[in-house]
């Protein structure tokens, strides 16, 4: 017994089995201990989640199936359903008895029905959205972009007149609550930057950033141009493009005027260099040219000649494009005397003493179409020294349209130029006129025009 007592204490001295732990052991064990959990539950969420994922697939997989089975055999397609529950897509129950449901109970899957085709989707663990649509499976994913905490999809309906590529649509984008509709779309003003240097537009995968330009902007609104690169016809299925507008990221960099305005657009200029920009203009005539403030000022010289710019190349496609300026002259509707001029091609103005130009013009305060002769017609305001927004609009062969701030102030559906290339420009004739530009661009046109459809809910990141 003695020899057994001797034994059992002897390793006490050295290995102490019994002591208590000390404190930095047991911090160690439980971070170990908390380690190896997380580590354990880490990889069980995994297995769950990409179990849940390839149920998602193979449920849809199997509605889709039952879906054109059933349309095979000549039936119309069942109504929509946006949330997919029992009692959904029972006309399919031939095919495919019970309609599964998410395995998520708080997630659903959506069916919608396109005219004679449909589209199916799920949402998986990451958040991507899984679907089918025109006969394919696709994976989106749901990422937002980097450091950006807000944003909101929105649809954009085709025209009639067929698809568009890379086509100019206008947005308000109001900093303040409202219902969004139309081109009115509306953020939180906690959420978007009054300067709007956080703002950013996005194809329908999220993440490719679209080409931009704020034609103006304060603290309550910005109006801006988006380029889409395609905008499906009306009679598309889809009918409609999908886009992405971000806001709420307060590292966000304000996109140079220039730059955005040169991406968006097939010609653009808003003068904000020191000198004329001659790889986009060419002066002719004599006179003087000022650039103050982002403002270009052209007046007359003492040549005889007109003095003018205009555009170096031709833009657009000449039918089918709108001019838009932001443009004043020095004289009002009713000095005649002074032949201050701008518009589309109005490059001839008396370099030709029998024929002017083939022209889209404002000039001596009326707007002006010419092809082998002139139409004329009336303006309804046009002030001396005053800056209005003008928008002249080739539209194809039925006519010519001229808007002031927005407004159709005229059309003219005779003398319209035939469809050759065509270039910006504008000057003047008579000494003591002048003409200011503070920007100038063409984008592509189309009547009826792509239209403004359905917002969708804000998103948060
Ligand atoms: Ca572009
Ligand atoms: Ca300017």
């Amino acid at each position: 017994m003695a020899s057994m007592f001797q034994k059992k204490v002897y390793p006490m001295k050295c290995i102490p089995f019994n002591r208590a732990f000390t404190l930095i052991e047991l911090l160690v064990t439980i971070a170990i201990v908390g380690l190896l959990s997380g580590f354990i539950f880490v990889s069980m969420l995994n297995a769950i989640n990409s179990g849940n994922d390839a149920r998602r697939k193979s449920d849809l997989a199997a509605i889709e199936k039952a879906l054109l089975a059933y349309q095979a055999e000549g039936n119309t397609l069942p109504a929509s359903c946006n949330t997919l529950t029992a009692g959904c897509l029972s006309e399919i129950s031939a095919y495919l008895p019970s309609v599964p449901d998410d395995p998520d109970l708080s997630k659903s899957y959506v069916y919608t029905k396109v005219g004679s085709d449909f589209t199916l989707s799920g949402t998986l663990s990451n958040g991507n959205t899984y679907s089918y649509a025109s006969g394919g499976w696709s994976e989106v994913t749901n990422a937002f972009l980097a450091n950006y905490h807000y944003r909101k999809s929105h649809l954009i309906a085709g025209s009639s007149a067929g698809a568009q590529t890379n086509y100019q649509v206008k947005f308000i984008v109001h900093r303040g609550t409202g219902t969004d509709s139309g081109q009115d779309v509306y953020m939180d003003t906690a959420k978007l930057d009054s300067t709007y240097k956080d703002l950013r537009f996005t194809s329908s995968d999220k993440t490719t950033l679209l080409d931009y330009w704020i034609e103006t902007s304060d603290s309550s609104s910005a109006t801006v141009w988006v380029e889409i690169p395609t905008i499906p016809a009306s009679t598309d299925n889809p009918s409609t493009a999908t886009i992405y507008i971000y806001y709420g990221n307060s590292s966000a960099v304000a996109i140079d005027r220039d730059t955005g305005g040169d991406a968006t657009f097939s010609f653009f200029d808003d003068f904000n260099a020191a000198s004329l920009n001659a790889s986009k203009w060419d002066a002719s005539g004599t006179g003087t040219t000022t650039i103050t403030g982002s403002v270009i000022t052209l007046a007359y010289g003492s040549g005889g000649a007109n003095y003018k710019i205009l555009g170096k190349s031709s833009y657009g496609t000449g039918y089918n494009t709108a001019t838009l300026f932001k443009i004043k002259t020095l004289h009002g509707l009713n000095s005649v005397a002074h032949d201050e001029f701008f518009g589309i091609d109005p490059g001839n103005y008396y370099s030709v003493a029998a024929i002017p130009s083939y022209s889209v013009a404002y000039r001596r305060g009326k707007w002006e179409s010419y092809d082998t002769a002139q139409a004329l017609t009336n303006m309804s305001v046009w002030a001396a020294n005053t800056f209005y927004k003008v928008e002249m609009i080739r539209n194809g062969t039925t006519n010519v349209m001229y808007k002031i701030n927005d407004t159709l102030d005229a059309t003219i559906t005779t003398n319209l130029p035939g469809n050759t290339s065509r270039t910006p420009g504008f000057g003047d004739y008579v000494a003591g006129g002048s003409v200011s530009c503070d920007w100038v661009l063409i984008r592509k046109y189309i009547s009826p025009e792509p239209t403004h459809s359905t917002y969708a809910a804000e998103e948060s990141n």
